[in-house]
């Protein structure tokens, strides 16, 4: 029996395709202490989390039973991969349930900077008709960089497009050929794009290259008037920087969903007037919230098929007694990368 610990919520859909398979038990807990983790974790093939469970290399430490850990979502920043790596327990996670959830998201928050309906709202909600206050933009005509044109990057570029924007896009990996075919003009230089643009948004992950890649220096090459989203992660765009060239004027808004503190405890930006915020909304739909509980269920059971598969192909070998039809042909003295090969290709 494997035993698969869930510390976060999952989706019904999720638990059923779990609950469904034979030979899977599903342990619920949720919220435990790091110490009550780490001693769950002892009694178990495998553990789900998404965002609400940290998983730190003590945590981690000497979890001999533990196989695998899945997140269910993008982000893996709550799993220390180093540690995970050295106790042998392999990492997955779902990047894309959320993409269009995340994208309509970074529309919204486009849209509702472009016609103050956050201040709009508030002030009808005070009792007040107020058509003087609030006088917006189109986002037609006006020109949306785009940094990061992974599956979010590119799915708020196709957006755009619709909106009759001109789409610029930067990312260190996509073809010329693909931007090109999808209406995006590509940039190799960041420091060129931001130049050019009404609107930026970043998709990003968060790495060393990309914390601060929107920073005081590059904010002061931007037009005037600009307006900045982050959909993606807290600290791509300096908080500091930002709140600044906010305060100065040279940028128009800014519309965040994401935050290096979440909840942020710097209350700087949020409190400006010009900010639009909500809380790490950009995957709260039923959808996303759906897709990311059925993809780690079914991600759960390929890892864990996959560590059996590799238990018995190490039994095999150890056994001296290799299925023949396994048989590396190249005559490699070590079946076991063929067999590796085949699995792979088994499990998709
Ligand atoms: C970096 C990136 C995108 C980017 C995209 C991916 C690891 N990585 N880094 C800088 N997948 C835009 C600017």
């Amino acid at each position: 029996m494997h035993r698969v610990l869930i510390t976060d919520s999952l989706s019904k859909a999720g638990l059923k395709v779990l609950e469904q398979t034979p030979g899977i038990e599903v342990v619920i807990r949720s919220g435990l202490t790091p110490q009550q983790v780490r001693e769950e974790l002892k009694s178990v093939d495998a553990i789900i989390i998404r965002s609400g469970t940290t998983l730190t290399a003590e945590l981690l430490e000497g979890q001999d039973r533990l196989k695998c850990i899945a997140r269910a979502g993008v982000g893996v920043d709550n799993i220390n991969l180093e540690a995970a790596t050295r106790a042998g327990v392999l990492v997955m996670n779902t990047p894309s349930g959320n993409t269009i959830s995340t994208a309509e998201h970074t529309f919204a928050m486009m849209l509702a900077l472009s016609r103050n309906i956050g201040p709009a709202h508030a002030s009808m909600k005070a009792g007040k008709w107020d058509r003087k206050s609030f006088q917006g933009t189109q986002l037609a005509g006006k020109t949306l960089a785009v940094l990061g044109l992974g599956r979010i990057g590119l799915s708020v570029a196709a957006r755009a497009r619709a909106f009759e924007m001109n789409v610029l896009g930067y990312d260190p990996l996509i073809s010329e050929e693909k931007c090109k075919e999808l209406g995006i003009q590509l940039f190799r230089d960041v420091d060129e794009i931001v130049t050019r643009c009404d609107y930026l948004t970043v998709h990003t992950p968060l790495t060393d290259e990309t914390r601060g890649i929107i920073n005081a220096d590059r904010l002061a090459k931007m037009k005037k008037g600009v307006r900045i989203i982050n959909c993606a992660r807290g600290g791509i765009i300096d908080e500091q920087d930002l709140a600044t060239a906010i305060e100065s004027g040279h940028v128009a808004g800014a519309a965040l969903d994401v935050f290096v503190d979440e909840p942020p405890t710097d209350r700087r930006l949020v409190d400006l007037p010009k900010v639009l915020a909500t809380p790490h909304l950009g995957a709260s739909t039923d959808e996303a919230q759906e897709k990311a509980g059925i993809a780690v269920a079914e991600a759960e059971l390929r890892k864990l098929q996959f560590t059996n598969a590799m238990a018995n192909i190490d039994q095999a070998i150890s056994l001296n007694n290799t299925n023949a039809s396994f048989h590396n042909t190249k005559g490699s003295s070590n079946p076991k990368p063929t067999l590796l090969l085949l699995l792979v290709q088994q499990l998709g």
